[in-house]
C-alpha cells in the first residue's frame, strides 16, 4: 500500500511535482525505502493541489517599487509576459518543499534585517543592508524569457539591477576567477513541514564565473511584477541569468564570494549529469532523461496552457553572450 502511494506520487503531472523532484524522490526511496515517515514525505506532495488563490494572497508581504523605469533594451520578447497569478505560485524553492506549490510556505522566510555579506577576492569586502543595497544601485524593469531545465518557460517583469555594478563597487582583484552565491538556509525553518531533504548540500549555492557576472544581462532582482520580491521568488534579493536554465538563480541570496577557483554548486553536487556548472540554454543538448528542444509556456487559462515553443540558444540572448563561451 505505501509502495503504491509512492509510486502514484511520481506519476503526478510536472506541474505539481518538478523533474528535480521525481530525482530526489527516487533517491530517497532507493535510499531509504519504506522507512519509517516516509508516508509524511509524500502527503504534502498529494496534499498541495488544487489551491485556489487570489494575486493579493500571492503578493503578501511585498510593497509597491513606484516609477522604476523600463530598461528600453528589455521591453519586451516574443511572447506575452505571464501573469502574475500563475508565475507567482509556480516555484522552486527546495527549502520550502518538493513541488511547485511552496509559495504559502516560503512565507515564513523571515525578510527582515535581511543583509548580504560580500568577500573573498576582493578589495573592498562588505557587509550590505538590503535597504543599502536599493538605494545604492539604480534599479530597472527588465522583461525577460524565463526558462527552466525541467523545459517551462515563463516571461517576467524582474525589477532590479545588473550585477555588474556590484562588481565595480566591491572591485574583485585579478586572482578572481569564479563567484559564489549561497542562499539563507536555517534547518528549523527552511525545511517545508513534512519533507524533510536533510540530506541535501545545503545551503543551496550556485557558481558563476566572473566575466558571466560581469555580462549586462546578468542580473539581481529585488523585484518583480513592479512590487519588492514576493517571498517564494526568494525575498529580497535573487539572482536572474536569463541564458541559463532557471536553477543557476539562487534565491535569498545571503553572502557573495569571489574566488580563484570553481566552486561546487547545490545541484552540480547532487546530479552532475544532469545539472551542469555552466547550465546554458542549449536547444541541441539534451537532458538526459528529456529533450531540451522545446519548451512549455506557463500560460493562461483556468487551467494552464501548454503550448509548445521551440527554445532558442541561450534562450534567445545569443547576441550578448555567445562571444564569453568561444575557445
Ligand atoms: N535557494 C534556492 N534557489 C533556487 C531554487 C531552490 O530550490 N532554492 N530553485 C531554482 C530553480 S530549479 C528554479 S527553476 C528557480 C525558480 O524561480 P521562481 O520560483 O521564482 O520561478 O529558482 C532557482 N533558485
Ligand atoms: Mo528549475
Amino acid at each position: 500500500m505505501v509502495l503504491i502511494r509512492i509510486l502514484k506520487s511520481w506519476e503526478l503531472p510536472e506541474r505539481e511535482v518538478t523533474s528535480e523532484t521525481a530525482f530526489l524522490n527516487r533517491r530517497r526511496f532507493l535510499k531509504s525505502a519504506i522507512a519509517a515517515g516516509i508516508g509524511a514525505t509524500v502527503l504534502p506532495i498529494l496534499g498541495c493541489q488544487n489551491q485556489s488563490q487570489t494575486k493579493s494572497e500571492l503578493i503578501k508581504n511585498t510593497v509597491p517599487l513606484p516609477d522604476i523605469p523600463r530598461n528600453p533594451n528589455f521591453a519586451q520578447v516574443d511572447r506575452p509576459v505571464t501573469k502574475q497569478i500563475f508565475a507567482s505560485r509556480y516555484n522552486n524553492f527546495y527549502e520550502f518543499g518538493g513541488t511547485k506549490s511552496i509559495w504559502r510556505n516560503a512565507q515564513s522566510l523571515p525578510t527582515e534585517n535581511w543583509k548580504v555579506e560580500i568577500g573573498g577576492l576582493v578589495k573592498n569586502p562588505r557587509t550590505y543592508d538590503i535597504d543599502e543595497i536599493q538605494k545604492k544601485f539604480p534599479l530597472e524593469e527588465r522583461i525577460y524569457r524565463f526558462r527552466c531545465v525541467e523545459a517551462w518557460s515563463m516571461v517576467v517583469p524582474w525589477i532590479g539591477f545588473p550585477m555588474k555594478r556590484l562588481i565595480e563597487d566591491v572591485e574583485p582583484t585579478s586572482a578572481a576567477k569564479f563567484v559564489r552565491f549561497t542562499s539563507f538556509y536555517d534547518p528549523q525553518i527552511t525545511t517545508g513541514p513534512g519533507f524533510h531533504l536533510g540530506s541535501l548540500p545545503w545551503p543551496y549555492v550556485e557558481g558563476l564565473r566572473i566575466e558571466e557576472m560581469a555580462n549586462d544581462q546578468a542580473f539581481f532582482a529585488t523585484g518583480i511584477y513592479g512590487r519588492t520580491l514576493p517571498k517564494q521568488h526568494g525575498a529580497p534579493i535573487r539572482m536572474v541569468i536569463p541564458w541559463k536554465y532557471g536553477f543557476k538563480g539562487a534565491k535569498s541570496i545571503v553572502k557573495i564570494e569571489f574566488l580563484d577557483r570553481q566552486p561546487a554548486t547545490f545541484w552540480n553536487t547532487l546530479v552532475p549529469k544532469e545539472y551542469g556548472f555552466e547550465a546554458n540554454v542549449n536547444p541541441t543538448k539534451p537532458h538526459p532523461r528529456w529533450s531540451q528542444a522545446t519548451e512549455r509556456v506557463v500560460g493562461d487559462g483556468p487551467a494552464m496552457s501548454w503550448e509548445r515553443k521551440p527554445t532558442l540558444p541561450y534562450n534567445g540572448y545569443g547576441e550578448y553572450v555567445a562571444q564569453l563561451y568561444q575557445t
